[in-house]
């Protein structure tokens, strides 16, 4: 089995350029996925906050998060000016191996509690009505970056398939060997973004041609990229990190 790369908290600078709530909530939410063995990196700078995040990990789960996951409270959003530039590429994998997918052959395939699980190509997608935003992606491997995302609202689509909003999880499956799910009420926020484009232009292969998603509310992990299915569903799917134990509400 594959081992989950080592996880580490925001550098010092990276969590002093967060704001108060997120960094406190990066700080538990961080700690919940690496719990005790982080501590001995001495990534905390005193005994009580120490003693405070312990406490903080022992009271935390999915459900205690989907509970404080307010619907209406929005991520920070960014100047332009402020983009992370070159931005970040991550993946399980290196470059070399980031999947290339064909235009023409490519079909976004819908299953589960939809009503019109028709596949979409991408000419499909485009005509959909789009936004952009610049949002902070978070990663727990110890990093954040600023990036321009567009696309149609998350929820737009969802309502355009004829999902069934009650159910409790959306998955996806992606071109590489890549899954994720999130909760509906994260599904349905504001800024989660189903993303075509990256700083306005097609989203590159490395950062998930032709599709991904995108949620400043979520750590990188839950993000996508890639897509190839979507599916809504009332069980768990559970996620390539998720089930090696990264924490599966993942929210930040
Ligand atoms: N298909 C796919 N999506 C993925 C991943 C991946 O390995 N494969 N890695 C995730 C992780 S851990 C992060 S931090 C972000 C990185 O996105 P970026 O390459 O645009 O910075 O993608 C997420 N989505
Ligand atoms: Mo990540």
């Amino acid at each position: 089995m594959l081992k989950p790369k080592k996880i580490q908290l925001l550098d010092d600078t990276a969590l002093k350029q967060l704001p108060m709530p997120s960094r406190r909530l990066f700080m538990q939410r961080a700690l919940s996925l690496g719990g005790l063995s982080l501590l001995s990196g001495c990534a905390l700078s005193d005994e009580e906050s120490v003693e405070h995040a312990l406490m903080k990990v022992s009271q935390f789960n999915d459900r205690v998060q989907a509970w404080l996951f307010d619907p209406e409270r929005m991520a920070p959003t960014y100047a332009e000016a402020m983009m992370t530039r070159p931005f970040p590429f991550n993946a399980y994998y290196g470059r070399e191996d980031i999947p290339e997918v064909d235009a023409e052959e490519y079909r976004l395939e819908i299953s589960g509690l939809v009503a019109d699980k028709h596949a979409w190509t991408l000419e499909e997608l485009y005509k959909l009505p789009q936004t952009s935003q610049v949002t902070r992606l978070i990663c727990v491997e110890g990093w954040s970056a600023i990036g321009k995302w567009g696309g149609v609202t998350f929820s737009t689509f969802l309502k355009h398939i004829g999902a069934d909003l009650s159910a409790k999880y959306v998955g996806f499956k992606c071109e590489d060997d890549y899954f994720t799910s999130i909760d509906m009420a994260t599904a349905l926020h504001a800024q989660t973004l189903l993303a075509f484009t990256y700083d306005g232009q097609t989203l590159p292969p490395e950062y998930g041609y032709p599709l991904r998603l995108r949620m400043p509310t979520k750590l990188g992990y839950k993000n996508p990229k890639h897509i190839t299915a979507i599916f809504v569903s009332n069980t768990n799917p559970g996620g390539y990190w998720e089930d090696q134990g990264y924490n599966w509400f993942g929210g930040c």
